[in-house]
């Protein structure tokens, strides 16, 4: 198994190795049941933290957070290889076990109806023939993150890897609405794939845009991630890119768009994934909101990606910074560092801008004038003026998480 969080300096995550569990194996301890025993396991820096590692079909090993449907997340030492994540690395997140386990293009045909003059029944040849636009853009799990909310929160106990930046090729979902004749009256658009819930009455995943949002011109059908074709785990052959907007409405082996003259009311739009209709989309933990909206655009965020948690540094030796921030889209205009507790701040440098959709890169320098403990802070400031919270923004679904992210050098 590729040891990949020792791929270089710098990690974020302890990995145990396959050796370390060998160990109470050999010694004769009642261990075989235990957790991870003989796979490489990871540990998630927050309680019940502990993750196996394994390679699904496309993927490199990844942290498992469950294996039916497949829920993987990105090592966080990737964010620190490039700026744009591997697709053999991206997280993959599902809702339904009835996940497609290949697709054949002979068969495959996306429908578009509903309130349109000209329904369509389009094979990915004809839909490739349409132009092509590429953007690259961030997607991130709305729960991305969820791990590390206080009080802890229900859902999958994400660290931060359930986000990824890639570029995304297809054709603008208003090209194809507009092949298709979209009626006057439409209100929203909704999109669903190949995959489907294991009972019969479990709500299929369907999920929805404002037609105005649709139409854009920014919502894209992609085959393509990272100039190869979507992996199968990240739907395969054809998903909905919605630049700046979490990774729900991405929906996954798209072959069905139904233009409707309603707002679509389906389980997945009306009553999950949703957030406290107010500014900081928050409650005090463990109250109910008194009105809630769909989930949209990111939350701006930052990370440094470079040192890991405890690392040692030396006094008088400026240690280089570097990480990653990005927002819903209006770019990124700060990177900030504080070394003394959030009282002060310094500018870091940003590299060139890629899209305002991108991962942005940022690079800085800490130097230790004297031993001890530090903690480095680092703050994003998008170009809306949203910044980062000290405290995350406690919300009944654990989404948005965008507190700020310290990490703690010694310094000797
Ligand atoms: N068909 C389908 N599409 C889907 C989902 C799903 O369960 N089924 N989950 C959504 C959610 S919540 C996320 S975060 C992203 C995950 O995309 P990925 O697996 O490519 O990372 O897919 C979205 N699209
Ligand atoms: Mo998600």
């Amino acid at each position: 198994m590729q040891d990949f969080s020792h791929s270089h300096g710098a990690r974020r995550r302890f990995l145990k190795s396959a050796g370390y569990a060998g160990i109470g194996l050999l010694s004769g301890l009642a261990l075989p049941q235990a957790f991870g025993a003989g796979k490489d396991t990871i540990t998630l820096p927050f309680g019940n933290g502990e993750r196996v590692l394994e390679a699904f079909p496309g993927k490199r090993p990844l942290i498992v957070l469950t294996n039916r449907p497949p829920q993987l997340e990105t090592p966080f030492s990737v964010f620190n290889d490039g700026l744009v994540t591997p697709n053999d690395a991206f997280f993959v997140r599902y809702h339904w076990s009835g996940i497609p386990n290949e697709v054949d293009l002979k068969d495959f045909r996306l429908k578009v109806h509903g309130s349109v003059s000209k329904p369509l029944d389009l094979t990915l040849e004809q839909l490739k023939k349409l132009p092509v636009k590429e953007i690259t853009a961030v997607h991130q799990c709305s729960g991305n993150s969820r791990g590390f909310f206080e009080p802890r929160i229900n859902g999958g106990q994400l660290g931060h890897g359930a986000m990824g930046n890639a570029k995304w090729k297809g054709v603008a979902l208003k090209d194809v609405l507009e092949l298709a004749g979209v009626g006057a009256s439409a209100k929203q658009v909704a999109f669903n794939g190949l995959d489907h819930p294991p009972v019969p009455d479990g709500p299929d995943f369907i999920k929805a845009l404002d037609i105005d949002h649709g139409m854009d011109g920014e919502v894209m059908l992609a085959w393509s991630m990272n100039d190869e074709d979507l992996p199968l785990l990240n739907g395969y052959p054809l998903r909905l890119v919605v630049p700046g907007h979490y990774g729900t409405y991405w929906v996954k082996h798209l072959n069905d768009i139904q233009v409707m003259d309603d707002v679509f009311d389906g389980f997945w739009m009306s009553k999950a994934y949703r957030i406290p209709d107010n500014d900081c989309h928050c409650t005090k933990p463990g109250e109910v909101p008194a009105k809630t909206i769909p989930i949209a655009r990111f939350s701006v965020r930052s990370f440094i990606t470079n040192v890991a948690d405890d690392a040692r540094i030396t006094v008088g030796k400026p240690q280089p910074l570097r990480g990653i921030a990005f927002d819903g889209g209006s770019g990124i205009k700060t990177v900030q560092i504080s070394t003394d507790g959030g009282n002060s701040w310094s500018d870091t440098t940003l590299s060139d801008e890629i899209s305002k959709y991108s991962f942005r890169e940022w690079t800085g320098e800490f130097t230790p004038r004297q031993p001890g403990e530090f903690r480095l802070m680092v703050r994003a400031t998008s170009q809306k003026g949203e910044t980062q919270p000290m405290q995350a923004n406690w919300n009944p679904s654990g989404y948005r998480m965008n507190r700020i992210e310290q990490i703690r050098v010694i310094a000797a």
